[in-house]
């Protein structure tokens, strides 16, 4: 049961600003889901993916594709620098390195990613390329640093001041060992607009007015870690996964834990099978609690999914995840309130 929502004004979505209202019960997920196909629309995880959306939104509502919407859209939490878990100004790894995992899928299979990246504020972009202009999936560190280069991208010191003054005040008490949920420290149920950015991953969705779907995830990966550390957002099945036939699913959270799973994956076949994306998000969380149920307890993990009805849901492991959904008719910032436990 989604128990608490977030309400985002109305207005028109011809992308004029958006602003926070109040709390408020929102959309009504069951007449949507009886309702013809909600086109187009673009979903987001997190606080951030409000503005994202709405950016994203101005590519689907002049009838552009999914694929553009969703670069568009998280090319914004990318480029913020007060977001220090995605893109410039992201919490660098232990050894004070800012680097960038990413990932994007269009609705006919393609897909590119990279990881590891440094450098270069906007991995989705060079994601985007190596799906278009390379022969390969993924590629990752010193090689997608020299494509990105070669390709016109700008050379850019990623570590913002306040990054930097974060991580120090880290090395002081910490160890030099995998801490999974080290960024989630501040995680609360209570969490409210202001207290954002604590972490996450932007996962994005888009269904646009053709009927075809896209994604697209970015992330600078868990704050202070492991050198050379990759999570899930940048590998495909694990963090984003889109099958036009049947709809697409994003991940935010611990990322090894996704990737036990394949966790994106997942979601889209229990859809395929006739789940509902919430229904299909819960069961990929159950996976997650089955497999390591100490761990579970500890750590956060959301899913969000979009089916090719525009029909949408998430469902994370622990309170508090919240996800922006945009349409014609009104922009929401919507919190899935249950918990499993
Ligand atoms: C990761 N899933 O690197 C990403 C980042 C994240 O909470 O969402 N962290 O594991």
């Amino acid at each position: 049961m989604i128990n608490r929502r977030l309400f985002i004004k109305a207005g028109a979505l011809g992308a004029s600003a958006l602003s926070v209202v109040g709390l408020a019960s929102a959309r009504n997920e069951k007449s949507r889901s009886n309702a013809r196909t909600n086109k187009p629309i673009v979903i987001a995880t997190w606080d951030f993916g409000v503005a994202a959306n709405q950016a994203a939104w101005t590519v689907l509502a002049s009838g552009g594709r999914a694929l553009d919407a969703v670069e568009t859209g998280v090319r914004v939490p990318e480029a913020d620098l007060a977001n220090p878990t995605v893109g410039k100004g992201g919490y660098p790894d232990r050894d004070g390195h800012v680097t960038l995992d990413a990932c994007i899928m269009d609705d006919k299979g393609n897909c590119g990613s990279v990881a590891a990246l440094e450098h270069i504020a906007h991995p989705i972009s060079v994601a985007r390329l190596v799906m278009e202009k390379t022969p390969h999936v993924m590629l990752v560190g010193e090689g997608a640093l020299q494509f990105a280069l070669a390709n016109g991208f700008e050379q850019e010191k990623l570590l913002t001041p306040e990054s930097e003054a974060a991580w120090k005040a880290w090395l002081k008490k910490g160890k030099y060992e995998p801490v999974i949920n080290i960024e989630n420290k501040s995680f609360t149920s209570d969490r409210l607009p202001g207290n954002r950015y604590n972490h996450d991953t932007i996962g994005m969705l888009a269904l646009d007015s053709s009927g075809n779907l896209s994604g697209a995830c970015t992330t600078s990966g868990m704050a202070f870690k492991m050198r050379g550390r990759v999570g899930d957002s940048p590998i495909i099945g694990a963090g984003l996964y889109v099958d036009n036939e049947v709809g697409g699913a994003t991940a935010t959270g611990v990322g090894e834990e996704v990737i036990r799973t394949v966790g994106s994956f997942l979601v889209v076949e229990l859809m395929r099978q006739g789940m509902s994306p919430r229904e299909a998000c819960r069961e990929a969380v159950v996976r997650i609690i089955k497999k390591k149920p100490e761990t579970a307890k500890k750590i956060q993990v959301g899913f969000l999914a979009l089916n090719k009805q525009g029909e949408y849901g998430a469902f994370s492991l622990q309170k508090g995840f919240s996800y922006a959904v945009c349409d014609a008719k009104q922009q929401d910032l919507l919190m899935d309130g249950e918990s499993v436990y």
